[in-house]
Formats: structure tokens, C-alpha cells, sequence
């Protein structure tokens, strides 16, 4: 039998790849502020919410104290209009490999199923790649005081499915995301480079890896 009772999966980079479109959007907007975009800024905003993302970049680009906090929230408001654009293209093709077939195979299990993402805009994402209905449930990321690395958002996941944290699998693309799932004290697959994910329990290069009977006997 497997050690997990439920799943919880990251968005951005798990389902769809949702981290293009945040990097053209950060991208617009560094090229206002005179900022070049670099690979430090492109890692340290993967997972990250939107208002510690500006930070990574405001920090790398040496303006991390040239803006005011009204005119933070703008520059916020200007990125995430840009970045609500850009999903408007999205559709069930942009589903990851293998994705779909593993929440078919969860739900048909009677796994519970939650979205653990920092994105204010996953309702919306769902919705274009026509997966709403298979999740029980999506964390608020606003109802969590600490985004990721912080464990809040999965610790969240975990009472919405009704289990304890030990009993829960979380699936994560970025670093911050398996320091949170290990930090809820649960199961971690990472998806990517095993250099970078080292915390996680187990490590796929592609999301195409992922299928319920590998995850049942990976976590037996
Ligand atoms: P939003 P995830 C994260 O999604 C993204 O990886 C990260 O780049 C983004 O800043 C964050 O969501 C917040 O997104 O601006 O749409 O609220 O990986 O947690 O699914
Ligand atoms: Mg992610």
C-alpha cells in the first residue's frame, strides 16, 4: 500500500508551464526599470510569490531601495496585468506530459487532489486548461501568511485534504517549493535537475516520468 493519502501539486512547472509567461512579464517590466533579466532572477522568482519575486530582481538589479511601497504595488499591478494577457492563450493543450493521465488515475483511486500554488492566478489557469473539476480543492495563497520555502501553503493542502502532513505527497518544480513540502514534513517528488531539487524524496527529469503505479511504488 502506499505511504501517501493524498497528492498536492505545485502549478507553474508541475501542470503547465506558466514560468515563460512570469519571465516575458518580469522581462517588460526590467527593461522599464533599465534592469537586465539574468538566469539568478529567473531561478530565484520560480515558485516565489509575486511580491518576493520583485525582490529577487530589485536585489539583483541594485535597485532594491530606490522604490517606495505604493510604488512597489504598482509595478506589481503593471507585471501581473501583463501576466494576465499572456494566460488568456492558454488551453488544455498546454497541460504538461503525462499530467492529465495522472489525475485521472489519482481520482479514479480516491486520492484527494489540492492545488499548492503561490499563483493568485491558478483559479483562472484551471479553468483555461479545463482541470478545474479534478482538484478537490486550491489553497488560497492569500489565506498563508509565509509563501514558499515557508511550509504554509502545504500545510494547508494537508487539512484540506483531511490527512496529516506525514501522509501527503507534494509535487514541485522549484527549490522553494520541495523546502516547503519538507518543511509541512511530507513526501517530496521533484520535477528537474536532482542537483537542484536535493531535498526532494525523488527526482524526475520530465513531469511524462510521473504515473500513479511509479509514485505507489516509489512510496511504498
Ligand atoms: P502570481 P507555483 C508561482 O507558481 C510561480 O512559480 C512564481 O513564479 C510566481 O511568482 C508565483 O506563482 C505567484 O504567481 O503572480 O500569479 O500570483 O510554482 O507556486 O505554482
Ligand atoms: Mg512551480
Amino acid at each position: 500500500m502506499a505511504k501517501f493519502k493524498g497528492v498536492a501539486f505545485d502549478l507553474d512547472g508541475v501542470i503547465t508551464d506558466t514560468a515563460v509567461f512570469h519571465a516575458k512579464a518580469w522581462q517588460k517590466l526590467c527593461d522599464k526599470l533599465g534592469i537586465t533579466w539574468n538566469e539568478a532572477m529567473a531561478n530565484g522568482t520560480k515558485g516565489v510569490s509575486r511580491y518576493d519575486s520583485l525582490m529577487v530582481i530589485l536585489k539583483e538589479g541594485d535597485k532594491e531601495n530606490e522604490f517606495s511601497e505604493a510604488e512597489i504595488k504598482e509595478l506589481l499591478t503593471e507585471k501581473n496585468d501583463l501576466y494576465k494577457q499572456m494566460i488568456e492563450e492558454l488551453t488544455p493543450s498546454d497541460i504538461l506530459p503525462g499530467i492529465k493521465q495522472l489525475l485521472i488515475d489519482l481520482k479514479a483511486n480516491n486520492y484527494p487532489i489540492i492545488l499548492a500554488s503561490a499563483s493568485h492566478n491558478a483559479p483562472n489557469i484551471l479553468k483555461h486548461l479545463e482541470i478545474e473539476q479534478m482538484f478537490d480543492g486550491i489553497v488560497n495563497p492569500a489565506s498563508s501568511e509565509k509563501g514558499k520555502p515557508a511550509p504554509d501553503i502545504y500545510l494547508k493542502a494537508a487539512e484540506l485534504m483531511n490527512i496529516a502532513p506525514s501522509e501527503m505527497l507534494g509535487v514541485e518544480d522549484a527549490k522553494a517549493g520541495v523546502e516547503a513540502i519538507k518543511a509541512a514534513g511530507s513526501m517530496a517528488v521533484g520535477i528537474g535537475d536532482s542537483a537542484i531539487l536535493s531535498d526532494a524524496d525523488v527526482v524526475v527529469n520530465n513531469t511524462d516520468k510521473l504515473t500513479l503505479a511509479m509514485l505507489e511504488e516509489k512510496f511504498s
